[in-house]
């Protein structure tokens, strides 16, 4: 029998063509040549996780077999005893698509063809409009139907510059009111009724809906948020509720037909297996890497086809476009695939990232080649490093200038 192909390192790059500061995992070989790319891009932590790489999980993984995925992806897991945070997920994820990625080189297929194979030519996509008030909402939705888009998702940007939340509370603020993102919920939800109502009026149903709640009304607001926003047919209304009242999904599903979606913030299995197994939700929106990576991911999949609910993993400007290739793959071999969110890279990001896939009439299409089909040109990432900064968005407080969450 020959010998193994082996890991002889791991590489670690941050780079931030965008908005957004993106991690790359580059795992190499015993076999010249053969190398694979994962995404570890956790952006509010990137350090954090590249030191848990390049410090911690670089040695646990340098000799092991790189056809071991799922043996690597569960001893990595508890290799340093507490597992399931964003930060050792995110590292997880990161060596788990590079090894993916490998063995699509080694079988010269490109990874949908391994999961089963295709379901469907192409992945129909979800990208952001936003706006300061509903015209200008409209108007951005009506330039993207003009490119092909179908499923919009839409958003009120506050005047700092944010789209979560809505209606900067200048109201009254207790002296001495702490800094932060403040926000008003009960003016968030007024205002987001007016721009959907807006919407429909001026477009009717020629184009799929989406909106973003993320997690800015307390429960009993989302559940009147979510009965409320039910003549205007959302394709799904996500993230009603934070990770930590899941239990008031019981009482949401039961209240309204509005098609549900959760799942970015998850990091625990038993965060996922929940919503799923009780039927609480319609879509799972988890951020493939915050879960640990495609290993991850493919079960949980294969979970919700079980309970009916479909995938429409996280895929913002922080999610590398070697991510939203992993998405992509695992999409058009997913029977119970939902919707892909897309976040429209610049050409700085395709010159970094060749191979990345491309949207054509709200459709996301997948590179032949094998593997996860993107490839990373290091020298021309590494002219664009990382700004480093304090977020201010998720400085979240309520009129009252207690914190809220972001
Ligand atoms: C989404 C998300 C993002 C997150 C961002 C956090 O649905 O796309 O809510 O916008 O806020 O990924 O870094
Ligand atoms: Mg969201």
């Amino acid at each position: 029998m020959a010998a193994p192909i082996t890991i002889s390192d791991v590489q670690t790059f941050i780079t931030q063509p965008g908005r957004e500061r993106l991690l790359v995992v580059k795992v190499l070989t015993s076999e010249a040549g053969l190398y694979g790319l994962g995404c570890a891009t956790f952006t509010q932590r990137v350090h954090a996780v590249q030191a848990l790489i390049d410090r911690h999980l670089k040695a646990f993984l340098i000799g092991r077999d790189v056809s071991r995925i799922e043996d690597i992806w569960q001893m990595a897991r508890v290799n340093g005893y507490w597992r399931n945070g964003p930060v050792i997920n995110n590292a997880l994820s990161g060596v788990d698509q590079a090894l993916w990625d490998i063995l699509g080189k080694r079988a010269g297929l490109p990874l949908h063809d391994l999961f089963g194979g295709r379901c469907r030519e192409a992945a129909a996509v979800y990208t952001h409009a936003d706006g300061q008030n509903a015209s200008e909402v409209i108007d951005n939705v009506e330039a993207l139907r003009a490119e092909g888009y179908r499923h919009v998702r839409v958003q009120l940007r506050l005047e700092g510059g944010g789209v979560y939340g809505g209606g900067d509370a200048q109201q009254a603020r207790p002296i001495g009111a702490q800094p932060g993102a403040y926000y008003d919920p009960r003016r968030y939800a007024r205002d987001t009724l007016g721009m959907l109502e807006a919407l429909r009026g001026r477009l009717g149903d020629g184009v799929e809906l989406l909106h973003d709640v993320h997690e800015r009304l307390s429960p009993i607001e989302a559940v009147q948020f979510a009965k409320d926003v039910e003549p205007f047919k959302l394709f799904f209304l996500e993230d009603a509720l934070p990770p930590e009242q899941i239990a008031w999904f019981a009482r949401l599903r039961q209240q309204t037909s509005t098609a549900l979606a959760m799942g970015e913030l998850f990091n625990h299995p038993f965060e996922w297996q929940e919503v799923i197994t009780q039927r609480w939700v319609d879509f799972i929106r988890m951020h493939v890497s915050q879960m640990g990576g495609i290993t991850p991911a493919r079960n949980v999949a294969a979970l919700a086809a079980m309970y009916g609910v479909r995938t429409a993993w996280h895929g913002p400007a922080d999610t590398s476009p070697i991510g939203h290739a992993a998405n992509l793959h695992l999409e058009l071999a997913s029977p119970n695939f939902g919707i892909h969110e897309w976040c429209r890279f610049n050409e700085r990001a395709y010159a970094i990232f060749p191979g990345t896939p491309r949207v054509k009439d709200g459709y996301l299409y997948p590179s032949d080649a094998p593997g996860i089909g993107v490839d990373f040109d290091e020298k021309l990432a590494a002219e664009f490093p990382p700004h480093d900064y304090v977020e201010e968005w998720t400085q979240a407080r309520l009129p009252d200038g207690s914190p809220g969450l972001p």
